[in-house]
């Protein structure tokens, strides 16, 4: 069963507004390849030089599919040991507990570590192809650490602040570590597709601060390049653990329904919290934001 309304859960962070021009972008998305088999040496190419890499129609829309009534199972307290879905704050009003899975969804902002709990998403993560292509791009064996769905709701779907995700994980910062974002709906500018800044993971590492989300100071985004990346449902977007990328809000009556996987070298050894704060964070030093 679902969590009753007392133990709901929800994200870290605040429909807080920001500048209009914060997630400004100046291309849009437009040399991917077709299908996992077309990644050949160019493609990881410019993947190591631009920290992206575009796959368009990576999954079938039966996997599509399947990964959607997975995710659904979830929502709907289906799946016995299952919990942690995290709601939007727009949901804190909301009757969700008495609503069908379908209709609940569109309140949920994320929910993490599900893969294990449905066969579709099981396999979606463990895509044979997929995980060839990792292995060619990490140049190790990839092994999947974080499993995560991103719902973004029609009209109230938060944003997600400009970021580096190695600052969120306890890897060295050497260790080559790869997202995909898998659209399970059509992901537009209107919807809150993602928005990379091609390069900036051969910056290294940028301080983060505790805002708005753990984010890039909006005042240290230099989104002049951004490119934004639009998909239709199965496409799926390589990138760098270390490119600066951020989402805005959904405020089209559209959703835009994702899932992210994340992968590691399967040597590249754990540091710990504070190793990678004393990288990511200083917010104990005299900084601003
Ligand atoms: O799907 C989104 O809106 C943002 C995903 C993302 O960048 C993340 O969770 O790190």
């Amino acid at each position: 069963m679902a969590a009753p309304a007392a133990e709901r859960i929800y994200d870290y962070g605040e429909a807080a507004p920001y500048a209009p021009g914060l997630y400004h972008y100046n291309h849009i998305a437009a040399d991917g390849v077709e299908g996992f088999d077309a990644i050949d040496e160019q493609a990881i190419a410019r993947f190591d030089q631009q920290g992206y890499l575009v796959v368009n129609n990576a999954f079938t829309g039966q996997e599509v599919q399947g990964a959607l009534n997975g995710l659904l199972r979830l929502i709907g307290g289906e799946v016995e040991d299952f919990n942690g879905v995290m709601y939007e704050h727009a949901a804190s009003n909301q009757p969700v507990e008495d609503m069908s899975p379908e209709q609940r969804q569109d309140y949920v902002r994320k929910f993490m570590w599900f893969e294990k709990y449905d066969d579709h998403l099981h396999q979606m993560a463990h895509h044979p192809k997929m995980l060839a292509a990792l292995e060619r791009i990490i140049g190790d064996t990839p092994f999947l650490f974080q499993d995560m769905a991103l719902l973004k709701p029609p009209h109230i779907g938060r944003e997600k602040p400009w970021h580096q995700d190695h600052a969120y994980f306890e890897l060295p910062l050497n260790a080559r570590v790869v997202g995909v974002w898998i659209a399970l709906d059509e992901a537009t500018t209107e919807n809150g597709c993602m928005i990379v800044i091609p390069g900036t993971h051969r910056q290294g590492p940028v301080v983060h601060f505790k805002r708005r989300d753990w984010q890039i100071c909006d005042t240290d985004v230099k989104n002049q390049g951004a490119t934004a990346v639009p998909l239709k449902p199965g496409g799926c977007l390589l990138f760098s653990s270390l490119i600066h990328h951020g989402t805005p809000t959904n405020n089209s009556g559209l959703r835009r329904r994702a899932v992210q996987f994340h992968y590691r070298p399967a040597s590249a050894p754990k540091t710990s919290v504070e190793e990678r704060l004393a990288i990511f964070g200083e917010e104990g030093k005299d900084v601003t934001c």
